[in-house]
């Protein structure tokens, strides 16, 4: 049976993940941003595949205020676990992007071919530059070492796990905590920016399903984006997230709070030529057991 490596296993992601026979590290295990702690640990674990999901990680502000962190940190992560698996001969290794590599100027909806054709939103192009040099690794190793290194691109990921610090979380995760504070403290449920951009979410259930197959079946070379194509607007969440918790409490927008890129939609076209029959879990669904997940468990989450 295939040993399996998840780097960034106590993350959103890789929490998400069940395999037989598979390791999970996290930084405390390894520095991977230290080249000669990353090659001992692979040299010590010579994992067949790996599922490459360990990052430097935050929503729009964080982007914006550590800009040298996030291309630093990840730009060594990814350089370092490529590499790593390449010199010891994994078969396999699946890395994690996001759409925000894609060009901020292009023709929508965005789609895999088009994420080397302009510069990234300003808001984070750090990140997306490092995370775009990931899909470069993986495809120079395959072109000059024959590595069968790919890549998914997951649109904005929420559920169970996830990171709900205010200053550097995602939309999705803040507001459900925002919102349950503002009900438990009778304060207004404070909303980031406008309200007006749009995002596509994916739920980490399905984000689990879909790296299964991926990481087994998937025989292309280039990326494939991982969305329901499906846009919904940061008033449209705040809305949902309300519900959940029945808050009717007043609900205020800090328009001195960046809104970001304002729109991304992705095209689903390639994912669904592969798996035609996948189920996304609905938005509201999806929130709902997060809600449910993040109540009970309110006094240990991540935050
Ligand atoms: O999820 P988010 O931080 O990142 O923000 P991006 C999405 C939208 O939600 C922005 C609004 O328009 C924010 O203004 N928003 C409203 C909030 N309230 C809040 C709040 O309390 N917290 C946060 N964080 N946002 C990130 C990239 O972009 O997406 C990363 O910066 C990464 O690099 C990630 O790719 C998936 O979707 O704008």
């Amino acid at each position: 049976m295939s040993k399996i490596l998840i780097t960034g296993g106590t993350g959103l992601v890789g929490s998400s993940l069940e395999f037989d026979n598979c390791v999970k590290l996290s930084s405390k295990d390894c520095d991977l941003r230290d080249t000669q702690q990353t090659y001992k640990l692979f040299e010590s674990l010579k994992p067949d595949k790996v599922i490459h999901c360990a990052a430097k990680v935050g929503g729009v502000l964080s982007n914006m205020a550590y800009k040298g962190d996030y291309y630093h940190d990840n730009i060594m992560i990814n350089t370092n676990v490529l590499e790593a698996s390449r010199r010891v001969g994994v078969k396999r290794v699946l890395s994690f992007l996001s759409t925000c590599v894609f060009p901020k100027d292009i023709d929508y909806p965005l789609t895999e071919d088009k994420m080397h054709d302009g510069a990234p939103h300003e808001a984070h192009y750090p990140y997306a530059y490092a995370k775009r040099m990931l899909d470069i690794q993986s495809r120079a190793y395959r072109e000059q070492y024959g590595c069968d290194f790919i890549s998914v691109i997951p649109v904005n990921l929420y559920g169970p796990n996830d990171n709900f610090n205010l200053e550097n979380s995602h939309v999705a995760p803040a507001l459900i905590r925002k919102c349950y504070e503002a009900k438990i403290n009778n304060t207004p449920f404070v909303v980031w920016g406008t309200g007006k951009p749009y995002r596509e979410f994916i739920y980490i259930k399905d984000i689990a399903k879909l790296t299964a197959w991926t990481l087994e079946n998937y025989q292309d070379k280039g990326p494939l984006i991982f969305t329901s194509s499906i846009e919904t607007s940061i008033n449209e969440l705040v809305e949902i997230i309300a519900k959940c918790f029945s808050f009717d409490g007043k609900i205020v927008f800090d328009k001195s709070m960046p809104d970001g890129q304002y729109r991304k939609p992705s095209s689903n076209k390639k994912l669904l030529s592969h798996i035609p029959d996948f189920e996304f879990t609905s938005l509201e669904d999806g929130i709902a057991e997060t809600c449910e997940w993040f109540q009970k468990k309110y006094e240990t989450v991540r935050k």
